[in-house]
């Protein structure tokens, strides 16, 4: 079977020709990489005529060194398309001028894997986080769309559900969480136990369940968007914002909160009803996780533990908020295109943000010595993978890249994403590409085999990765059948309606019985009653903005079949999809 991460003849046909030449020097790694491998195709092909019967080659990756347990950093920026990442802006087609410099990112790519295909399992927050951290789909929950509201809001994860985290835990990993929970929180009444909602919540009180009872041995966060978190309690209310012009900032009363929150503690609690101590600062969110995350790192180095570092990055959902500077790099008013403009763009500077963060963790990788490899640089055995919930809030090609829709929509604008991943000691190669398909629940998957541990039961006590498929063998460019068709969902189309209706799931597949990438959209029974009412049919390969829908055409017939049969195998909420690839 064709690996798919080998598919370069193939990827290169189906990239948009950008609009004008777009300089590719930053990419000298990726181009080398591709002409060895080319050369390698070649010798590869010459043994499968040798060896008779050989079906499948493979790259040939560097060699595995032993490397057990790497340390592994998550980063999930928020709301980000693939346009707003110079690492992806050959395949997005912008042109220099409007293509944002992300040269920490550009440098992940260089030295990992890029996806070229990869997915969030929801085009929107919490069901996307969610899925990442249990390896499930969230449209199987209670939640078949939108995401959690409020500032109170029951956890949508289950107390005795294996998480990602937890796993890592039971292997001796130090695991933390820096940022967005946005997956609910139980707080405690004034007695200490559950409060019935946010009125008598007692924020002196402990959290009662948030991170730390779902894997997490470290949290330094805030409970959902950085905006609906807390208030800003050194600024006024910001002018144009209507939501956030009505709450009376730091008063008994607030609704808006609880700002920062470490471990079980609300730090800005003051004891005078829900009034915060201001400490709590919009454009200060990405010094705290620069300095929290230094301090976790530093904690689990001390330890000599491996550590699993969840960054759920406030940037870039909305409202824009840039800090001023992190470390030695300006951020506000920073950010430039790739010709070297500013972009005079406030979005973009707090996308560019991210781009700090990540180059900050790498500055602290390359210069910190691994505890537990002696005359070694962490950097080496450290799985760096970065990515975003969903793609861009902003229905702007030069954000989302050439694709239809934008956050919140079940066409690709809403779920496409960018995916990096490096990791020098693991038979990585720098400088590829990787057309296999790829979800995020597929994290948890990936760190089991890497780890050598068999996955949690799909049944039984300690249940868990019910939609969770490897990546491993696709990030070491080693041969791999194309995945299982990946679920996406949420609404059609980007739209604040929250009727139940617009609850759609899509099901995508690169292995239909026809050569092509296909994409079926079923209705909002599927989620909610496991039915099987196909609405549109793409094919991704010579549509890819899903403007011709296929569906009614007989010659697909066997196409339709195909991804129908596999819906109904995935369908319900006690199933999974995880044994369709065993
Ligand atoms: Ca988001």
């Amino acid at each position: 079977m064709m690996d798919q991460c080998a598919a370069w003849s193939k990827e290169d046909q189906v990239y948009p020709k950008p609009a004008e030449k777009i300089k590719r020097t930053r990419r000298s790694n990726r181009a080398s990489a591709k002409k060895e491998n080319n050369e390698m195709k070649k010798i590869s092909a010459i043994m499968c005529i040798l060896l008779l019967g050989v079906v499948a080659w493979a790259e040939v990756p560097p060699p595995v060194v032993s490397a057990p347990n790497p340390n592994i950093i998550v980063f999930l920026a928020d709301d980000m398309g693939l346009g707003d990442t110079s690492a992806y802006q050959d395949w997005c087609g912008n042109p220099d001028q409007a293509q944002l410099h992300t040269p920490a990112m550009d440098k992940l790519a260089e030295n990992g894997v890029r996806f070229t295909d990869a997915h969030s399992p929801s085009s929107r927050c919490s069901p996307t986080r969610y899925a990442l951290l249990t390896g499930r789909y969230c449209w199987r929950t209670h939640l078949k769309h939108w995401v959690l509201f409020g500032v109170h809001c029951d956890p949508l994860i289950e107390r005795d559900r294996v998480t990602l985290p937890g796993f890592l835990q039971e292997e001796g990993y130090m695991t933390g969480i820096l940022g967005k929970w946005h997956l609910g929180l139980t707080y405690s009444a004034a007695n200490g136990k559950p409060s019935k909602g946010w009125d008598d919540a007692d924020l002196t009180k402990p959290i009662l369940d948030g991170p730390l009872d779902h894997g997490f041995d470290y949290f330094h966060g805030f409970s959902r968007s950085h905006v609906t978190a807390g208030p800003d309690g050194n600024k006024p209310p910001m002018a144009g914002n209507k939501k956030n012009a009505i709450v009376k900032h730091n008063s008994p009363e607030q609704g808006v909160g609880p700002g920062w929150i470490h471990g079980r503690e609300v730090n800005g609690a003051t004891g005078h009803g829900k009034m915060l101590d201001g400490s709590y600062v919009l454009d200060r969110v990405g010094n705290v996780l620069d300095e929290k995350g230094r301090e976790f790192l530093d904690s689990a180095n001390t330890a000599k533990k491996p550590f699993f570092l969840y960054l759920a990055s406030h940037s870039n959902h909305a409202p824009y908020t840039p800090t001023d500077r992190i470390g030695k790099y300006q951020v506000k008013g920073a950010s430039k295109n790739v010709d070297g403009s500013l972009t005079s763009s406030e979005r973009l500077d707090f996308v560019y943000e991210n781009d700090v963060l990540i180059a900050r963790l790498m500055d602290y990788l390359e210069s910190t010595d691994d505890p537990r490899r002696p005359g070694k640089k962490l950097v080496e055995n450290t799985l760096f993978i970065f990515t975003s919930d969903n793609g861009a809030e902003q229905n702007l090609k030069q954000y989302t890249g050439p694709l239809r829709s934008n956050k919140g929509s079940v066409y690709e604008g809403g779920h496409r994403i960018p995916f990096l991943a490096s990791w020098p000691l693991g038979g990585i190669r720098g400088g590829r590409d990787c057309s296999r398909l790829l979800s995020l629940t597929d994290l948890f998957a990936t760190v089991a085999e890497i780890s050598g541990k068999p996955l949690p039961p799909l049944k039984g006590a300690f249940f868990g990765a019910e939609d969770s498929v490897s990546q491993l063998a696709a990030m070491r460019g080693e041969s791999c059948p194309p995945r299982i068709p990946v679920f996406p969902n949420d609404h059609m189309e980007a739209i604040k309606k929250k009727s139940d209706k617009r609850a759609w799931v899509a099901v995508r597949s690169n292995a239909a019985p026809m050569p092509g990438e296909w994409k079926l959209f079923l209705d909002e029974t599927f989620a909610w009653e496991g039915a099987l009412n196909p609405k549109e049919l793409y094919n991704l390969s010579n549509d890819r903005m899903e403007e011709k829908n296929v569906l009614d055409h007989p010659e697909f017939k066997a196409v339709v079949d195909f991804l129908l049969k596999q819906a109904e195998l995935a369908k319900g909420d006690k199933e999974s999809t995880r044994q369709l690839e065993e």
